[in-house]
């Protein structure tokens, strides 16, 4: 388990503030997707479901962090100091098994693909992201390292090869598409893949945080509170693009009063 380092009150509050930032945000996108199921064509519902779902388990994970970061630490002469109860980080992990497959599904839902193309590329995204985050669960779990030449280094390599694979595929599929696209679907798709490799690409770059010398409280508080940012934007913040999308596409195709109706 990770050596958790002595806090003061303000580095403990803005970890706990951003969690619980984090939390609004999921449990209000979740209701926006839910609600805006109505302003979207029958075709597209599903991805909002989607949405709905994604922003829902992360919500739930998040209570979780948030009690286990509570739990392992005890205030301590002003100080927040570790409690002995681990900090369960792996929540984290088991929740980007879920929700990182479902967003590129939710992606592949407002793109118009054929059944079978849709399917094809779900299959390769999804098994992509699972082996992706399984291997870098396994350099994750080790935290002394601090040389890339360490198991925390190798596992984040073969990891970042299924990220790899992820990127190109969305650039040739997605984006090859987009580019047959009018008007303002056309920038939204552009400006999700731009979103999807700069948010998702802030992930490994914490991951290799250790590798920078990075460890302390500082790192801590970076850590943590880069996550939550991070999942806001890549998990409530694309669930707004997706309907975005899904919203002019409809417009696109139906009159608004057949788009109410419909
Ligand atoms: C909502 C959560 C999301 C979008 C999480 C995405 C996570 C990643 C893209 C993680 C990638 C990693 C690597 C590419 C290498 C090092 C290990 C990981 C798992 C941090």
């Amino acid at each position: 388990m990770e050596q958790l380092p002595e806090l003061t009150a303000g580095q403990y509050s803005l970890v706990y503030n951003a969690m619980s930032l984090t939390i609004a945000a999921f449990l209000g996108s979740g209701a926006f997707f839910i609600l805006g199921r109505n302003f979207v064509a029958p075709e597209y519902r599903k991805a909002l479901v989607t949405s709905a779902l994604v922003v829902g388990i992360a919500a739930y994970h998040y209570f979780r962090i948030n009690f286990s970061w509570e739990a392992a630490f005890e205030l301590e002469g002003g100080m927040y100091v570790p409690s002995g109860k681990p900090f369960n980080d792996a929540y984290r992990y088991v929740d980007w098994l879920i929700t990182v497959p479902l967003l590129l599904v939710e992606l592949v839902q407002v793109m118009n693909l054929s059944k079978e193309k849709s399917r094809n590329l779900i299959t390769v995204l999804s098994i992509s992201a699972v082996l992706m985050l399984l291997t870098g669960y396994f350099g994750e779990v080790d935290k002394s390292s601090t040389s890339i030449m360490s198991s925390r280094g190798l596992w984040g390599f073969i990891s970042t090869i299924f990220f790899v694979i992820i990127l190109v595929k969305l650039v040739q599929e997605i984006w090859g598409t987009a580019k047959e696209e009018t008007g303002r679907v056309r920038i939204l798709v552009r400006n999700i893949l731009l979103l999807t490799v700069l948010v998702w690409g802030f992930y490994p770059i914490a991951y290799m945080g250790p590798f920078f010398g990075l460890s302390g409280a500082a790192s801590e508080v970076f850590v943590q509170v880069g996550y939550s940012l991070a999942d806001i934007t890549a998990k409530a913040g694309y669930g707004l693009m997706i309907f975005a999308i899904a919203r002019e596409r409809t417009l696109q195709n139906y009159s608004e009063s057949e788009a109410q109706a419909a």
